[in-house]
């Protein structure tokens, strides 16, 4: 587990490192995130924006992170929420204003409710502002108006910002290349995920209803202190072949397969695995037939995570795999290459192979430059997530009917090669009808 000096010390280098990409003459502009209401006046547990969260480990809202490459009074400055004993007697202690220097290690706070006349100060005599446009618009205007206000006030005879710069790219490019540190961090994540995983496996049985199951799931993450990092999906039969089925309410039925996909955030980094397992502990010869299909896509797709590699060459080993299975199975007829190119194969698997992980599931950083695919590099994580699901319906062999199934890992390339952080669910056939016929106890 990484010391809290070691996180400090990451974070330090992580806006060292942003400082020198905006440069002297930027400044760089980074609200929290908004704390969002679920229903009139009850709150969604609050999730720290990611970007935010990376550079300075903040957890409160109503705060802004302001970076100002060389200026000589401190280039990293935070505005926050200042103590409040009344509030803080409802909704929990703050940093405030006078501890943030040292919580935070920046060089100077402000209280959040005197950013106006702060702020527009900060900006002046900068070039350049970054900042992330278009995730909020009502920040977006206030910024517009601080910036305005110094148009107005200095009238040409100081320098003003003449140039907006999207701040997200810069921010984004450091997140798709995960330290040893966020490595470590995300394989606890998997871990946990994995372990979650098998304790479904144990507690499955006929005639349990998902969101019981699926419940499992969040026993396990939350006694670690970890959280769901997307709702998970819990879906028997052919719910399954609903890719984002998340309403988990229907009884799992003797004979049917569960497909769940689910995630722990544990220290704001996201795991996400998939498993399918038959409700009843044995995988029937139809279902098995599949499952091996979608199995050889992912040992196919594992093999081609190395560094330098595209990042569609494992989603092209799966494709290559899946369209060979699917044929020999009957499900399409024709020649494989030929299938694969009329996109024949999406009728049954519609969506890639993998994503970005990291502080998000579906984690930041570009897949393509310059339109060509991006190379693999060590430290990047992504996901592999192979399946395959085959509807009811007309020209389908019975047999094959409503089966859905994905199996998901997440993956650090490593230098030699695939290092599977989630890895610890069982895989194979006959591992998963081993854990099966284990009860939890
Ligand atoms: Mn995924």
């Amino acid at each position: 587990m990484a010391s809290h000096q070691t996180l400090l010390n990451e974070r330090a280098r992580r806006r060292r490192h942003l400082l020198r990409a905006v440069g002297t003459g930027g400044i760089a502009i980074l609200p929290a995130a908004a704390e969002q209401v679920r229903s009139r006046d009850t709150h969604h547990p609050y999730r720290q924006n990611s970007d935010f969260f990376y550079f300075t480990g903040f957890e409160e809202p109503d705060a802004i992170a302001v970076f100002i490459p060389g200026r000589k009074q401190g280039e990293y400055l935070m505005f926050c929420r200042d103590r409040d004993p009344q509030r803080e007697q409802w909704d929990g202690k703050r940093t405030g204003v006078m501890l943030a220097p040292q919580v935070l290690e920046c060089d100077d706070a402000f209280p959040i409710d005197d950013i106006d006349d702060i702020l527009p100060g900060l900006i002046e005599g900068c070039d350049q502002v970054y900042h992330t446009f278009g995730l909020d618009p009502e920040f977006d205007a206030q910024l517009m108006s601080w910036i305005n206000q110094v148009h107005a006030k200095t009238r040409g005879w100081q320098n003003t910002p003449t140039e907006f710069v999207a701040l997200d790219p810069l921010m984004h490019e450091m997140r798709i290349g995960k330290s040893r540190t966020e490595i470590g961090q995300m394989r606890r994540a998997g871990q946990l995920t994995a372990a979650a995983h098998i304790r479904a496996m144990q507690v499955c049985a006929p005639d349990m209803m998902e969101y019981a199951l699926e419940a499992e799931l969040g026993y396990c993450y939350r006694r670690e202190g970890a959280f769901h990092a997307f709702e998970p999906i819990v879906a028997g039969g052919e719910n399954a072949c609903t890719l984002h089925y998340i309403t988990n309410r229907e009884p799992l039925k003797d004979g049917d397969l569960v497909l769940i996909d689910s995630g722990a955030e544990l220290d704001g980094y996201a795991g996400d695995v998939s498993r399918t397992f038959p409700v009843n502990g044995r995988f029937s010869d139809p279902q098995r037939e599949v499952y091996e299909v979608v199995l050889s896509a992912y040992h196919a797709a594992m093999a081609a995570v190395q560094s330098g590699n595209a990042f569609c060459d494992p989603h092209d080993a799966a494709v290559q795999e899946l369209t060979r299975g699917l044929v020999k199975l009957g499900l399409l007829k024709g020649r494989v290459n030929n299938l694969i190119r009329a996109g024949e194969h999406t009728r049954f698997f519609p969506h890639r192979t993998s994503h970005w992980l990291g502080l998000d599931v579906h984690d930041v950083g570009e897949y393509k430059t310059d339109k060509a695919w991006r190379e693999l590099e060590i430290g990047n994580v992504l996901t592999i997530e192979p399946g395959l699901y085959i509807p009811s319906g007309p020209g389908i062999p019975k047999h094959y009917r409503g089966i859905g199934i994905r199996v998901e890992d997440d993956v650090a390339v490593a230098r030699d090669g695939a290092d599977v952080i989630s890895a610890g669910a069982p895989l194979s056939v006959e591992d998963i009808e081993a854990t099966m016929a284990t009860s939890s106890g």
